[in-house]
């Protein structure tokens, strides 16, 4: 495999998708790439099923084998929130800044030691006339007190990756792509593409 589609509109996705793959000789490209005017409504319930979603659509609509990522963050004094709906957690604009305000208000008047979270990433494979193939990655951590750090992208700048004392904002991309959910689950890809012809 040379060249693989994955189905995100996402910059801070393809720019993590492309560094990964790129070690491997596999260049990536995106939906960025295309004048696709394809909005994919993600209405499953977890990240596997929006993956699928995701991967799927595209597979039919090109014709092509696909990759798609869903991913977000689990926080677990919020019972798991935002989760499938980190995107979009303060509204359908998808603002970075916004979610993360919006994330430490619900957060006021949390201990440190109870603001435990977790990044989860489902990245999925459709093939066209094969089964999707779909594998997990999480990333354990904890919610900052304040944003941190300019690198990375979404929830990077309030998550302190377990065992750091940076936020992964202030983690290199090089340090990230290796400690990250989407990182897990794409190593467990790899080992399922060695498995096919
Ligand atoms: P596509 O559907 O086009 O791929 P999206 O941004 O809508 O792009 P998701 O529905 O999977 O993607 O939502 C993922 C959100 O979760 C993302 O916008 C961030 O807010 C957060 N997120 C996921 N991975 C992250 C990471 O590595 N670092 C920080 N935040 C992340």
């Amino acid at each position: 495999m040379k060249e693989l589609l994955v189905a995100t509109k996402n910059q801070g996705k393809v720019k993590e998708f492309r560094e990964m793959f790129s070690s491997y000789g596999i260049s990536v490209k995106s939906l960025l790439d295309f004048d696709s005017s394809i909005d994919i409504e993600e209405t499953g319930e977890t990240f596997e099923e929006n993956a699928a979603i995701k991967a799927e659509a595209m597979m039919k609509e090109l014709s092509l084998p696909v990759v798609a990522d869903d991913s977000g963050l689990e926080v677990d004094a919020l019972n798991g929130q935002p989760g499938v709906y980190s995107a979009r957690y303060a509204g359908i604009e998808k603002d970075d800044e916004k979610n993360m305000q919006k994330l430490l208000k619900e957060l006021e008047g949390t201990d440190g030691p109870e603001r435990t979270a977790r990044f989860v990433c489902a990245v999925a494979v459709a093939r066209p006339g094969k089964e999707t193939f779909i594998e997990r990655g999480t990333c354990e951590g904890k919610i900052a007190e304040a944003p941190k750090g300019t690198q990375g992208f979404g929830y990077d700048p309030l998550f302190i990756p377990e065992g750091s004392t940076r936020t992964m904002a202030e983690h290199t991309s090089e340090e990230k792509n290796t400690i990250s959910h989407r990182h897990h689950a794409i190593k467990k890809i790899e080992q399922w593409l060695k498995t096919q012809s």
